[in-house]
């Protein structure tokens, strides 16, 4: 009330004409901002019944009509207009107020308006029914869904009371009875033939700017109570909102033309005809049909054709189960037959691994899109049954195409996600599937959900009225605006739900009248969707019967002959089946790649140039910080004296193979500067906020670029999120860092369901690499272990056979991922190139060092990273044990930062000539062939298998029956290391301290096991 009386006071010392441009210019701040400047002129001490329109929420109306009259005094009604002139005037509380002019009578010319400043007859009526049709539209803009007929079973049972709605001007849900129906802000029946002003936050009008009340009444039913409910009014982007009113408000909106209703017509026809289809032939088959939302196909291919129109020529998608061969069939156009055949289980698998079921396959395919004649690609991505759990996936598949063709608004490359209502509102990666998208390395700039909402949760019954309504709570929370095809930058996600049923049970197998009988008993008398917008289409004659029936039975042709083709079907391609095909990377000119292993070595002056990169900063003007000058000071000293610590090592690979082209992503929550501020890939000038540097951006003028991206504060999220970004390209190295070890078991259901199993399953292979922070350091249960006896606990690899040939590549080939734990920054530097100059792309999972990251040991010299060197799966004792290889009374096998616990209490001791030390770097495949050359070369030697983790856990488990399986059984293995034990370490430093000197004692106590033996 203040603030407008405040502009209507400030209006005095111009005139509308003189206003009118400098105001509509700063419209947007112009309340808190351009009026400023203005002197006030008039008091403020009128009284409220002087002016009683000028208060509550009739400010903002009273506001919008005056910025409307200063843009131009026609556009407002002649009572407002007079208003203004004469609050500009100058006139006093009350007297600016007239009478107006009849609405649709003849208009009075200004002299006779002015001549009535004096009277006031009913003015403060007509401002309120104005204000209560501004009122009007908008509670239908926020609570119209709540009454659109959105629930084809009708048994929604919305709570009114709870949330009041509007049906015309009655206000529904108040405890009145219905003989007394409650008006609206005192609008009755008589006054639907008034005509009003539309306020400008609706577009119904149309090109009028009045409408009688019946007439706003019927369109903004029209808009939003029909069977399409749009709930966006919480969005706080009044330009967000503006555009999503516009599309659904503008009158005709919701007429499809002939052509249109056809198309949809036959997309429905093949829609439910394929399912039925499924039915009669695999009757007894889960295929998760899509029965009861058959309208989701039409809908996916009208979001394709307008993305399509609007430019975007690939669409990744990820969905769950349920409508999934549909969605191959019918939007992807997978090839029918290869669909039939997965129904056969009697066929021979032509390709490696174990396949998957069918409703979990993916799929890639390029096509025209019959509507806009333009190429599109569509990739259905292949997902495991954990629901949600592709979405992050999704999302960085996406993000790396559009990367890579340079989108960088999300104009050509955008995705669309499927999602059950259930799963959508419970499952917590939804949520951090969303988070990303506000962060400039993750946001894919858009991406359409579509929430099938069947009503029903397996075998569950939900609140239906409380999912109808609201798919997810995280609609509020993150501001999703309603689903509309057309990708838009400023809108990240758009969720459209689909209210349907679901005819059958959960799966084709189940019966759903055990839990929902009376629903079920609705559905059963439920004609078919597609009967019914046959009947309409017949009824309206934009259809005959001959065209319905001669499509249904073109749609049956076509599924009969694709059957016909696969009974023919010998054998069962999983790479039919592929979603991510990486053409041109398995074969050089037609030819597959070679199985050898190449040097991962790097000439002299490469290494010293990348390392001075790693030790400078490459932009003018650009103040470090002191402590981080020491550390590349540091770096340089360390180049000058030909080693390299972890930091430098990781830069020498990076820095490599970036100058070779090779795209490099690493991502995670601390990883620009590292866990352990080791590594500073992102320099911050003191001086200036947010200038940043990148040196690794600087090596070379043609290098490949280099994105280093501290993630939010997600593992299961972010880590799918880079897995997909690695399955877009195999020429990329993709890495992915805990903050810690431990943490990665928050993204446990990426591991297992996709990282471990996905080659095996999907004939996809992945190049990703985590980096997991490990060591018994003293700093607690958590922050100690990244768990190695889980991942090793799902090798594929055989522990009781010896392999027989080719080692080292062949070995890599056929595991499912490989684990390694260096102990040199020269075989880590090594490691990421193999994963690189490789021919095939498997995970990498690196265990990686926390305290050796400054140990003075663990350096490397550039002779073990030059030409012709390469990654040791197993480093052996160079020390004083080899001389007298017969007189070692044991060696010890390790990995990882034991080692250097474990070479420091033997220089101690003194024993190195009797205890020999052995490093397995990698841990999966199993170095079998260099673990024998060192049993045979110490016959007289017993084996200790050492360990700083508990024996229950970290590596004893997996490597102990394959050591036994290399000395064939003749030797026994002992374990040293922690005993058993429930945490991962102990939570005090001294018992942490104690606990290591006891097993480093036992493994150099030559005695400690000849009782045992
Ligand atoms: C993460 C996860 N938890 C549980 C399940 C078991 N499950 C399979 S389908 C289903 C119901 C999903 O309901 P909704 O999301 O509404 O999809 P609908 O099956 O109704 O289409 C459940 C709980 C699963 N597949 N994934």
């Amino acid at each position: 009330m203040q603030r407008l009386r405040t502009t209507v006071a400030r209006l005095r010392p111009i005139t509308a004409t003189q206003t009118a441009k400098s105001q509509s210019q700063a419209r947007p701040t112009a309340v808190g901002g351009a009026l400023r400047t203005f002197e006030p002129m008039r008091s403020y001490t009128a009284s409220v019944s002087a002016e009683p329109f000028l208060n509550g929420t009739s400010s903002n109306y009273v506001k919008e009509m005056y910025y409307a009259w200063l843009e131009n005094p026609r556009s407002v009604h002649k009572s407002w207009d007079i208003f203004f002139r004469n609050a500009n005037a100058g006139g006093s509380p009350g007297a600016a107020n007239q009478s107006p002019p009849p609405l649709g009578g003849a208009a009075l010319g200004l002299a006779n308006a002015q001549a009535m400043v004096g009277t006031q007859p009913n003015v403060e009526k007509l401002v309120e029914d104005h204000l209560a049709v501004q009122s009007l539209v908008r509670a239908y803009q926020v609570r119209g869904h709540h009454i659109a007929k959105l629930d084809p079973l009708d048994i929604s049972v919305i709570d009114f009371d709870e949330s009041p709605v509007m049906l015309g001007l009655k206000k529904v849900g108040e405890k009145c009875a219905p003989a007394s129906p409650h008006w609206f802000y005192g609008l009755d029946e008589t006054d639907l033939d008034k005509v009003f002003r539309l306020p400008t936050t609706t577009f119904i009008g149309g090109s009028e700017s009045a409408l009688p009340l019946r007439e706003i009444i019927s369109r903004l039913e029209m808009a939003y109570c029909q069977s399409i409910g749009v709930e966006f009014m919480f969005i706080n982007d009044l330009e967000q909102c503006q555009w999503i009113r516009h599309k659904f408000e503008r009158p005709g909106v919701m007429q499809f033309t002939l052509e249109e209703k056809r198309t949809l017509l036959t997309r429905m026809v093949r829609s439910t005809r394929f399912e039925e289809f499924l039915q009669r032939k695999w009757s007894s088959e889960k295929r998760f049909g899509l029965e009861g939302c058959e309208s989701l196909i039409p809908a996916l291919k009208t979001i394709i054709d307008k993305s399509s129109m609007n430019g975007v020529e690939s669409i990744i998608m990820g969905m769950p189960h349920r409508g999934r061969l549909n969605v191959l069939a019918n939007v992807i156009r997978k090839e029918l037959d290869q669909i039939f055949c997965q129904f056969d289980s009697k066929l021979e698998a032509a390709d490696e691994g174990s396949g998957d079921v069918k409703y979990h396959l993916g799929m890639w395919h390029r096509r025209i899109n019959r509507v806009t004649d333009r190429n599109i690609t569509l990739s259905l991505m292949a997902n495991p049954s954990h629901l949600e759990a592709v979405d992050p996936v999704v999302q960085g598949k996406t993000k790396a195409e559009q990367f890579y063709c340079g989108d960088t608004e999300g104009k050509r490359v955008m995705s669309i996600l499927l999602h059950g209502d259930a799963a959508f509102a419970g499952q917590g990666v939804v949520y951090e599937t969303f988070h990303l998208s506000d962060l400039p390395s993750y946001t894919t700039h858009g991406t359409v959900h579509v929430v099938v909402n069947n009503q029903v949760t397996h075998p569950a019954t939900p609140p239906t009225a409380l999912s109808i309504t609201a798919p997810t709570p995280l609609e509020g929370y993150l501001q999703p605006p309603t689903y509309h095809p057309e990708t838009r930058p400023s809108i990240a996600h758009k969720i459209s739900a689909t209210v349907c049923y679901r005819r059958n049970g959960h799966n084709e197998m189940d019966e759903p009248m055990f839990t929902q009988p009376l629903m079920y008993k609705q559905i059963k008398m439920q004609k078919g969707v597609l009967q019914k917008y046959y009947e309409k289409l017949l009824a309206e004659g934009a259809v005959s019967r001959q065209d319905y029936e001669e499509e249904i039975a073109k749609y049956d042709k076509i599924c009969e002959e694709a059957h016909a083709r696969s009974e023919d079907e010998k054998i069962l391609h999983i790479k039919h089946w592929l979603d991510s095909p990486w053409p041109g990377f398995f074969n050089v000119d037609g030819h597959p790649k070679s199985m050898t292993s190449l040097s991962t070595g790097l000439p002299e002056e490469e290494l010293v140039h990348i390392g001075y990169m790693a030790s400078s900063v490459p932009v003018e003007d650009f103040t470090i910080h002191r402590g981080l000058s020491r550390i590349l000071k540091g770096r340089a000293a360390m180049v000058g004296q030909r080693v390299c610590d972890w930091a430098l090592g990781e830069y020498m690979a990076f820095g490599s193979l970036l100058k070779e082209g090779t795209h490099i992503r690493l991502s995670g929550q601390d990883v620009e500067r590292g866990t352990f501020s080791h590594r500073h890939h992102v320099l911050h000038d003191q001086n200036i906020d947010k200038r940043i540097c990148i040196p690794m951006n600087h090596i070379s003028p043609n290098q490949a670029p280099y994105t280093v991206c501290n993630s939010s504060l997600s593992e299961y999220g972010v880590l799918g999120f880079e897995l997909g970004f690695a399955m877009a390209s195999p020429n990329a190295l993709v890495l992915w860092e805990a903050q810690f070890g431990d943490f990665h078991n928050t993204a446990q259901c990426i591991i297992d369901q996709f990282i471990c199993p996905g080659q095996a399953k999907w004939v996809r292979q992945n190049g990703i690499v985590l980096l997991l922070p490990h060591g018994m350091e003293g700093m607690g249960p958590e922050h100690s272990s990244a768990r190695p006896e889980r991942f090793l606990q799902m090798c594929n690899e055989d522990p009781d056979t010896y392999p027989v040939s080719e080692f080292a590549v062949r070995q890599l080939y056929d595991c499912n991922w490989i684990i390694v734990n260096c102990s040199t920054p020269a075989n880590y530097f090594h490691v990421l190139r193999r994963q690189i100059l490789q021919p095939f792309r498997k995970p990498l999972i690196v265990f990686t060092p926390k305290s050796l990251l400054r140990h003075p040991e663990a350096k490397s010299s550039f002779d073990d990273m030059l030409p012709g060197t390469h990654f040791q799966r197993l480093i052996p004792d160079s020390g004083p044990v080899c001389e007298k290889p017969e007189g070692v009374k044991r060696i010890v096998f390790c990995t990882g930062k034991v080692y250097y616990e474990l070479i420091r209490e033997r220089n101690n001791r003194g024993n190195d000539d009797t205890v020999a030390i052995a490093r397995i770097e990698q841990l999966s495949p199993f170095p079998f062939d260099q673990v024998k050359v060192e049993t045979d070369r110490y016959p007289n030697a017993d084996l200790v298998w050492c360990q700083e983790e508990h024996k229950n856990q970290g590596y004893y488990d997996y490597v102990k029956p394959r050591l036994r399986t290399t000395v064939d059984r003749t030797r026994p293995v002992w374990y040293v290391g922690r005993g058993p034990a429930a945490a991962p370490a102990t939570g005090n430093k001294v018992a942490h301290l104690v606990e290591l000197q006891r097993f480093l004692d036992t493994a150099f106590n030559l005695d400690a096991f000849t009782e045992q033996s």
